[in-house]
């Protein structure tokens, strides 16, 4: 048996061939798997679950089908879609999964998260962070009208993009402190996550032990990996080469 794992395929709330290959990878490859794990930024934005039910029928429809037919499909928040709620787990059959968790994954306890919490020196972000994912801030963003959530979300990308292009590469890779305290915190020897769009494997010695991290990539254009886990080992599969 295998499971699959994918993260950071930013699909728009507009057509995209982005979209078309999400589908047929749960049409496809992940009918054969015995997991599904998205560990976050499935999706380029999400305000909310009856903004986002709205906008992506096709995936959430397709993402049910893999469910009911006996594929565990597990949902991370990514730094994106954190609005991601119970009415998408609903409707789609997947299970919201807590960023970090660690899960048995073909024999091996693997942690998985997103990967933002990681990036302990982009201060900025963490800030941000911290604010979004307050209770009181987001019971307030989602009790405001939908055009004024959709207007303030629409700024707030744009602001980050700006942001981002001011920010040094090293900042916004994971913290190599952050990342030995997670290996040792969990006890687990390996990690599995996404965010940084720098697909790679690291190794480290961490109290005799080799760890191994896990980083998987983004969807860009021409390019949409995910990765297969097996009791041998692990590969990654691109769907646009096939
Ligand atoms: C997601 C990011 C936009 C980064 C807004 C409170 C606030 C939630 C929200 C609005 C934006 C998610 C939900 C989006 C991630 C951005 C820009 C930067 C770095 C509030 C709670 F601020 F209004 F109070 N949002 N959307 N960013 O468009 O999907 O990750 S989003
Ligand atoms: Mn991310």
């Amino acid at each position: 048996m295998t499971t699959l794992l994918l993260s950071d395929l930013h699909l728009p709330a507009s057509a995209s061939t982005l979209r078309q290959d999400f589908l047929r990878f749960l049409q496809g490859p992940a009918r054969k798997a015995r997991a599904v794990y998205l560990l976050g930024d499935v999706f380029e934005a999400w305000i909310g679950d009856e903004d986002g039910l709205a906008h992506y029928g096709d995936e959430i429809a397709a993402l049910r089908a893999l469910s009911e037919a006996g594929v565990r499909v597990f949902f991370q928040h990514g730094n994106r879609d954190f609005l991601v709620g119970e009415r998408f787990a609903q409707a789609s059959g997947a299970s919201l999964l807590a960023d970090p968790s660690v899960v048995e994954i073909e024999g091996r306890r693997t942690l998985l998260t997103h990967g933002d919490l990681l990036c302990t020196d982009d201060i900025g972000y963490q800030r941000w962070r911290r604010f979004s994912r307050n209770g009181v801030v987001q019971w307030l963003f989602m009790r405001i009208p939908g055009g004024l959530k959709r207007a303030i979300a629409d700024r707030l990308r744009r602001g980050s993009k700006s942001a981002k292009t001011r920010k040094s590469m090293a900042i916004m890779d994971v913290n190599d402190t952050a990342v030995s305290a997670c290996f040792l915190r969990h006890g687990v020897d390996r990690i599995i996550h996404g965010h940084t769009h720098r697909p790679d494997v690291h190794h480290e010695l961490i109290d005799g032990r080799t760890c191994e991290r896990i980083v998987l990539a983004d969807w860009r254009e021409h390019s949409r990996e995910y990765l297969e886990v097996t009791r041998e080992g692990w590969k990654r599969v691109d769907i646009a080469a096939s």
